[in-house]
């Protein structure tokens, strides 16, 4: 699916020798503000990632600077991963952090996720996604990716399904 014009300046990022990337479009059957409700808190990836356990903010307050501590599910190469959040914009719905630690694969990790009202119609939103990563050693930047887009891709759907039951439940508890 096409990154809309306006998401472009979120997700330029500038690609290392050594690094690989992509970018994701999820289109979500809710409105921008709802989606943000789940995507926009830094401290609570669990509301929506499938592959997270458990999650605690080990540094900051929710604002830019903030570390986190996520706790990866069993059966993954992976079982910590600190990150720092790099940019929080209410505004413009863009949330980005960076992977500083941990004991995985995806050293360097950045991801940008920004929201966009949706050319389909109102009350649903475009979701791009895009994440820069270095490949390790013993991998190729095929390989690399095909891992993270796995996780992307598994994470945006389980967004769509958080974010539209919410819609639902929303519509059907408001006033006629
Ligand atoms: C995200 C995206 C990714 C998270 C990856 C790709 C990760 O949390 C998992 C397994 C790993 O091996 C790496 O938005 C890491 O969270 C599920 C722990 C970083």
């Amino acid at each position: 699916m096409q990154v809309p014009a306006e998401a472009a300046a979120y997700h330029s990022h500038v690609v290392g020798p050594n690094q690989c990337g992509s970018v994701m479009v999820q289109p979500v059957a809710a409105p921008v503000a709802v989606v943000w409700s789940v995507v926009g808190r830094f401290e609570s990836p669990q509301a929506y990632k499938r592959f997270v356990k458990s999650c605690r903010l080990v540094a900051g307050d929710g604002a830019v600077g903030s570390l986190r501590q996520v706790h990866v599910v069993s059966g993954l190469p992976a079982a910590t991963s600190t990150e720092r959040l790099e940019m929080l914009d209410d505004e413009h719905h863009v949330i980005s952090f960076r992977v500083v630690g941990g004991d995985h694969r995806l050293v360097n990790y950045k991801s940008v996720t920004s929201l966009h009202p949706s050319p389909a119609g109102e009350g649903a939103t475009l979701v791009v996604e895009s994440y820069v990563v270095d490949v390790p050693p013993g991998n190729s930047p095929e390989e690399t990716c095909f891992f993270a887009d796995t996780i992307v891709r598994c994470n945006l759907q389980s967004l769509a399904q958080v974010a539209e039951n919410l819609a639902r439940r929303g519509r059907s508890s408001s006033p006629p």
